[in-house]
């Protein structure tokens, strides 16, 4: 009975695990974990349920990108489940985020962040910022997250880059695929933007040969007919074709990816479950480069 019992154990611990990211936290290059915050979602709440959706999702994929040709069974992953938050509390929620993306970083691992909304992805790239303080970001997202204030916020998911740019300064954000946002976020000085498509990365991902880069995805710069998904649609988006084009001039770049981060899917919206499968693609995608590079 015990041998039954403790393998029944093992099975249902190892199925918690995104696609089988069991190397424990001090093996791991490449740290995954979830940080299901929604709490300042202008639109449509619901990303707070991405990982959850997530894990169980992933086991329909293979290990093995033919894409990138490389497999997550050769590589140390660890998913180490979901941060615990206190969601009432958003600069609670931020403080708890960063302390956990310093602590990975200061391990010399790479960290790979769900979200939850994009406002989770400033205290990851404070935490990052702090141990690199050269750090470009690479940002593909249906809109600039650029504004000053959202619904009477300073720290919301369309304000987080406008916070970063703050310390970050001009020369080291660069977005891709936009097609929202009011004028003056379309006007900021020193944020290299590229409209509506993603042709232009490969040129700037050369350009930031030998760099310190953090990458963030915020899921809707796919086309909602694809991402439906999610909180905020805006038509006009990009092909999973043209992400995965991308994602081979990430493999194949001289950067230094230190970390990265995949937000904004919101299962709720999307019963077909297509959303949410797309979502774990492309987490096993960023999870193989940052593991190989
Ligand atoms: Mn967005």
């Amino acid at each position: 009975m015990t041998n039954i019992t403790s393998s029944i154990h093992e099975k249902l611990w190892t199925n918690a695990k995104f696609l089988g990211f069991d190397a424990s936290f001090d093996e791991a290059s490449v740290v995954v974990f979830g940080v299901p915050f929604d709490g300042t979602t202008s639109n449509r709440p619901g990303t707070r349920f991405s990982t959850s959706a997530m894990r169980p999702e992933s086991y329909g994929l293979e290990t093995y990108s033919p894409l990138l040709d490389l497999d997550t069974g050769d590589v140390a992953i660890a998913d180490m489940g979901e941060v615990s938050l206190n969601l009432g509390n958003t600069q609670l929620v931020l403080n708890q985020i960063q302390a956990v993306v310093a602590d990975v970083l200061s391990a010399n691992k790479k960290p790979l962040m769900i979200g939850g909304e994009h406002l989770v992805s400033l205290p990851a790239l404070k935490a990052v910022y702090e141990k690199y303080p050269d750090v470009h970001i690479i940002h593909l997202d249906a809109h600039t997250d650029l504004a000053d204030m959202l619904s009477g916020e300073k720290y919301s998911h369309g304000t987080f880059m406008r916070r970063a740019y703050e310390f970050l300064g001009e020369g080291r954000i660069y977005q891709f695929g936009l097609r929202s946002g009011c004028r003056e976020e379309f006007n900021i000085p020193g944020v290299y933007q590229e409209k509506f498509d993603i042709t232009t990365t490969g040129e700037i991902i050369k350009q930031l040969s030998g760099k310190n880069v953090y990458v963030t995805i915020d899921v809707d710069v796919l086309d909602p007919s694809i991402m439906p998904g999610t909180g905020t649609l805006e038509a006009g988006g990009i092909t999973y074709r043209q992400l995965e084009k991308f994602f081979l001039e990430l493999k194949n770049s001289d950067m230094n990816i230190v970390g990265a981060d995949i937000v904004e899917l919101s299962p709720p919206y999307d019963n077909s479950g297509s959303s949410t499968a797309t979502a774990c693609k492309i987490l096993r995608e960023i999870s193989l480069i940052l593991a190989n590079k």
